[in-house]
C-alpha cells in the first residue's frame, strides 16, 4: 500500500480483490473496490488505537446496544479519513459516476429509529474523541423491513443487506462462545453450576469505526448466532437429510432478524434469546480482555465500564454476577459490587407499553440460573431498600433491574429525566437520588451537516474555517456572519440547491412536481399516535379546506414531506400511514390548489432517505404530544442544517428552543403538567372540536368519503379516536398548532426574516453536537479518558 495513489489503490482492489478487469466492471464493482481502498486507510489507525489503549492500561468504554442504525458507511468513511475529494477526482477521471458508485451502497438498517441511530452517533464521537470503546450488538441478516405502499397501505418486505457481501467487516471465526439457554442448575462444591439443554455459538464480525481526522477508530463487535454442530450425525445417517439441518436453522435464527416494533413489548421467547445472546457473548468477551491484562476481578469497574442502552441489556446484570460469582468464586456481595461498579443503564421511553417486562415462567424456563439470581438480586435490595420490588405480578420488570444494578441511570434530555424522577422511577430515585443523572442526546455533525449537506458545510466553512467540524460548538462564530447580507444570500442558496435536488428526485422517482420556492415542511419519524402525525395531516386539511374557499389569498405554498414505518402490528398507525397517502392523493391532483399544497410521502423511510430529505427542509415538525417524545435527535438535525421547528415542548425541543433563542422557534401546544391536567377535563376533544370549526370541518371530511374512494368508513377510527378519547390531544392542541404553522408562513413570505432565523439555527445548534453528549457520559457516568491526546481537536 504505502505511497500508492487511492486510484491505485482502487485499481489494485478492482483486479486482485474482485477479480476484475476495469473495462468490465460493474458499479458494485467499482463501489466494493472503492470501499476496500478506504477501508485500508482505517486499518492502521484501528490498530495503533488498539495498541495505545493496551499500553496505557485505559478504561474501556463498552456499548451494549440491541441496535445500531448505521446507515450507508463509505461516504462518511471518506470524509472522516478525508479522502473525499481525491476519490471524488478519481472517478471524475475515469469518467465513471461517482455519486451513483456512493449511491449503490446498501443502507444498513440494525435498528428501527431513535435509539439504534444514537448508537451509530455515539460510536463516531467515541472515535474521533480517541475514548477506547467497543460497541456490541447483534449481525441481523435482515435489518428493519423495507416498507413500500400498495394504493396507499403500508406492506413489509424483508430486508437483505447481508446477500451482497458486507464489505467493512472482519469476520473472527476465532473469537466465538458458546451460549446456553434452558436446562437445569445444580449445586457442586459449594458452587451453583448451571448445565444448559440447548446452546448456540456467538461468533464476532468486527467493523472498524473510524473518527473525524481518521486518527482513532474503535470497534463495532456484532454477533452472529451459528450451531454448535452443523448437522446431527445420526439423522443424516439414517437418511433424515432435514431433520439433520435443523439445529443449524434453529441456531441462525437467533441473528435472523431485527424486532420491528419499538412501541409495545410483546415478551417473545425469541426476543429473549437474543438479548440473552448478545449480553452474554458481550460479557464474556470483556472479561476474557480483562483477564488477559489483569488479575484481579475487583479492578473490573476500573476498567471496565458498560452502557446499556436501554433495558434490552439488562439481562447482563444477573449475567455478569452468575460470571463472577458462579464461574470464578467471588463472594455474592463481592460479586454484586463489581458488578454495579461497572453497569449503567440509559433509559429511552417512559412509554408504559414499551417498558420491558419478561414472565418468571418464560425466564425460568430460557435462564433459570438467572431467574434465581434475581430473586436474589430483589431480595437484597429490598432487604437494604424496602418499598420497591423488581418482581410484580409474576414478571420482571427489567427497568426496575436495570436501575438497582447500575452505577448511574441517565435520561436523555433534561425533561425526560426529571419525568423519570417523578414517574416510573419515583420510589427508586426516592431510594438513590444520586443515581439519576441527565445526558441530553446529540448528534455527529461529520454525518448531519458535513457529509449529507455539503453545500451548506462549504458556506459556514468559508465563514468560519472547519474547525467546527471536530468542535461543533465553534459554529457560534457564524452569528457575526448573519449580519452580512452576502453570507446570508450564500446559505439561502445553499438551501434552494438542496430543495432543488429534492423536487428533482420527487419528480423522477415518486412522480410529484413540487415548486422548489414552496417552503418544504417536513416530519419523519417512526409512525406513532404520541408522534401525532394525524394532527400534521388533520392541519394539512384544514389548510386545504380553507386554500380551497379562498384561492387567491394570501398562502404561503408549502409541500407537506412524510417519511417513517409502522410497527407491522401497529394498526392504528399504518391507517394513519393510509390516511396521509389518500390525502395526498385527492390533493396533489386538485387543480384548484395545485400551486399551493402538495403531500410527498416516500416510501421506506430510512437513514439515507433522512440524508437527503433533511438539508432540503424549511420546516421540521416536532409535534409529540409533551412528556411521550424522551429526546428526539432527528430535532437536532434539523436544526443544525438551518431549519426552523414548530414543535412542543417535549424532550430536546425543550433545550433547542432554549439555545437557538423562542424567537427563532415556533412553539405550540400544552406542556407536559397541562397535558395530564387537560386528560381530567371531561369531553376535552369535543370541546376543542366545538370551539374549532376548521377542526370540525377536517374531522368532518375524515368522515364523509371526501379521501375514501367510495369506502366510506375508511378513515371513521381515526376521527372517532380524536373525536373521543384522544388520549394524545390531538384536538386539543390544534388550534395552537394551526396558529404556529400559519406564523411559520408569514415568516417564511419575509426571506431576509427567514433567512437570519435559520442561520441562528444552525449557528446555535453546535450544542447538540453527540460529541458533546460523549464528553459528558465520560466524565459524568464512565469516568474514561483518552489514552493519547489526539492532533486534530
Ligand atoms: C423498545 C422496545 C420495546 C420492547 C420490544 C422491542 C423494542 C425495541 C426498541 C425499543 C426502544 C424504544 C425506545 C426508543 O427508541 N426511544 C427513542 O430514543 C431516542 C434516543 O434516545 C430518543 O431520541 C427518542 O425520543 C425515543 O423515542
Amino acid at each position: 500500500m504505502g505511497d500508492q495513489t487511492l486510484k491505485d489503490a482502487i485499481l489494485s482492489h478492482l483486479k486482485y480483490s474482485l477479480g476484475k478487469d476495469a473495462d468490465h466492471a460493474t458499479i458494485y464493482d467499482w463501489r466494493v473496490a472503492l470501499s476496500l481502498a478506504t477501508r485500508d486507510r482505517i486499518v492502521d489507525p484501528w490498530f495503533q488505537s488498539t495498541r495505545a489503549t493496551y499500553r496505557a492500561g485505559a478504561k474501556r468504554v463498552y456499548y451494549l446496544s440491541m441496535e445500531f442504525l448505521i446507515g450507508r458507511l463509505l461516504e462518511d468513511a471518506m470524509v472522516n479519513t478525508g479522502i473525499l475529494d481525491e476519490a471524488k477526482a478519481a472517478f471524475d477521471g475515469m469518467g465513471l459516476p461517482f455519486d451513483k458508485i456512493i449511491h449503490d451502497e446498501p443502507d444498513a438498517a440494525l435498528g428501527n429509529g431513535g435509539l439504534g441511530r444514537l448508537a451509530a452517533c455515539f460510536l463516531e464521537s467515541l472515535s474521533t474523541l480517541g475514548i477506547p470503546a467497543y460497541g456490541y450488538g447483534i449481525r441481523y441478516e435482515h435489518g428493519l423491513f423495507r416498507q413500500r405502499f400498495d394504493h396507499g397501505r403500508q406492506v413489509e418486505e424483508p430486508e437483505d443487506w447481508l446477500t451482497q457481501e458486507h464489505v467493512w467487516e472482519f469476520e473472527r471465526p476465532e473469537a466465538a462462545f458458546e451460549i446456553g439457554f434452558a436446562g437445569e442448575t445444580f449445586e457442586n462444591g459449594g458452587r451453583t453450576v448451571w448445565r444448559p439443554n440447548e446452546s448456540v455459538m456467538a461468533q464476532a464480525f468486527d467493523t472498524p469505526v473510524i473518527g473525524w481526522k481518521g486518527e482513532w477508530a474503535n470497534t463495532l463487535r456484532l454477533w452472529g448466532a451459528l450451531p454448535t454442530k452443523v448437522l446431527d450425525l445420526g439423522l443424516f445417517n439414517r437418511g433424515d437429510y432435514a431433520g439433520a439441518a435443523e439445529p443449524e436453522a434453529l441456531a441462525r435464527t437467533i441473528s435472523r432478524v431485527l424486532y420491528p416494533d419499538d412501541t409495545t413489548d410483546e415478551g417473545k421467547a425469541l426476543r429473549l434469546k437474543q438479548e440473552y445472546f448478545f449480553t452474554a457473548a458481550s460479557l464474556r468477551d470483556i472479561l476474557r480482555r480483562f483477564e488477559s491484562e489483569h488479575s484481579d476481578l475487583r479492578d473490573l469497574p476500573k476498567k471496565v465500564a458498560i452502557q446499556m442502552n436501554d433495558t434490552h441489556p439488562a439481562i447482563a446484570g444477573p449475567e455478569l454476577v452468575r460470571l463472577l460469582h458462579d464461574e470464578r468464586g467471588l463472594p455474592f456481595a463481592d460479586a454484586m459490587m463489581v458488578a454495579r461498579g461497572c453497569l449503567n443503564y440509559t433509559n429511552h421511553t417512559l412509554l408504559p407499553e414499551a417498558l420491558e417486562r419478561w414472565s418468571e415462567g418464560l425466564m425460568g424456563h430460557l435462564l433459570p440460573r438467572h431467574m434465581r439470581l434475581i430473586e436474589m438480586i430483589n431480595e437484597s435490595h429490598s432487604q437494604q431498600y424496602p418499598g420497591v420490588t423488581i418482581i410484580e405480578h409474576d414478571q420482571v420488570k427489567m427497568g426496575e433491574l436495570s436501575f438497582v444494578m447500575a452505577s448511574k441511570v441517565n435520561g436523555v434530555s433534561a425533561l425526560h429525566t426529571e419525568l423519570m424522577k417523578e414517574t416510573v422511577f419515583k420510589d427508586l430515585n426516592g431510594l438513590h437520588p444520586e443515581r439519576i443523572v441527565n445526558q441530553t442526546n446529540g448528534v455527529t455533525p461529520r454525518r448531519w451537516l458535513k457529509t449529507c449537506n455539503p453545500g451548506l458545510a462549504g458556506v459556514v466553512t468559508q465563514a468560519i474555517g472547519d474547525g467546527w467540524v471536530g468542535d461543533a460548538e465553534k459554529l457560534v462564530e457564524l452569528e457575526p456572519h448573519i449580519a452580512d447580507s452576502g453570507f446570508l444570500e450564500r446559505f439561502t442558496a445553499a438551501k434552494r440547491a438542496n430543495k432543488e435536488t429534492l423536487s428533482n428526485w420527487f419528480g423522477t422517482e415518486l412522480g410529484v412536481k413540487v415548486d422548489p420556492s414552496a417552503m418544504f415542511d417536513v416530519q419523519i419519524k417512526r409512525i406513532h399516535e404520541y408522534k401525532r402525525q394525524h394532527l400534521n395531516i388533520l392541519e394539512t386539511i384544514a389548510l386545504w379546506q380553507e386554500m380551497r374557499d379562498n384561492p387567491n389569498g394570501d398562502w404561503t405554498p408549502r409541500v407537506v414531506v412524510f417519511g417513517g414505518k409502522a410497527a407491522p402490528g401497529y394498526h392504528f398507525a399504518k391507517d394513519i400511514i393510509y390516511l396521509i397517502n389518500s390525502v395526498a392523493r385527492v390533493v396533489n391532483a386538485d387543480p384548484i390548489t395545485s400551486k399551493l399544497l402538495k403531500i410527498v410521502y416516500p416510501p421506506n423511510y430510512n437513514v439515507t432517505l433522512a440524508e437527503r430529505l433533511i438539508p432540503a427542509t424549511d420546516l421540521s415538525e416536532q409535534i409529540s404530544t409533551a412528556g411521550k417524545e424522551a429526546s428526539g435527535t432527528g430535532n437536532m438535525k434539523f436544526a443544525l442544517n438551518g431549519a426552523m421547528t414548530v414543535g412542543t415542548l417535549d424532550g430536546a425541543n425543550v433545550e433547542i428552543r432554549e439555545h437557538v433563542g423562542a424567537e427563532n422557534f415556533f412553539l405550540f401546544g400544552m406542556t407536559a403538567q397541562e397535558v395530564w391536567a387537560r386528560r381530567e377535563v371531561e369531553d376535552h376533544a369535543g370541546q376543542a372540536i366545538a370551539a374549532d370549526p376548521k377542526l370540525a370541518r377536517a374531522l368532518d371530511s375524515l368522515r364523509n368519503g371526501t379521501f375514501a374512494d367510495g369506502d366510506h368508513d375508511r378513515f371513521r377510527g381515526i376521527a372517532d379516536n380524536v373525536s373521543g378519547p384522544d388520549y394524545f390531544l390531538v384536538a386539543s392542541d390544534f388550534s395552537d398548532y394551526w396558529r404556529a404553522s400559519r406564523e411559520a408562513d408569514a415568516a417564511f413570505r419575509d426571506p431576509a426574516r427567514w433567512a437570519r432565523m435559520t442561520a441562528l439555527n444552525t449557528a446555535r445548534s453546535g450544542w447538540f453536537s453527540s460529541d458533546r453528549t460523549i464528553r459528558g457520559y465520560a466524565s459524568e457516568i464512565w469516568d474514561a479518558l483518552p489514552p493519547k491526546p489526539l492532533r486534530s481537536i
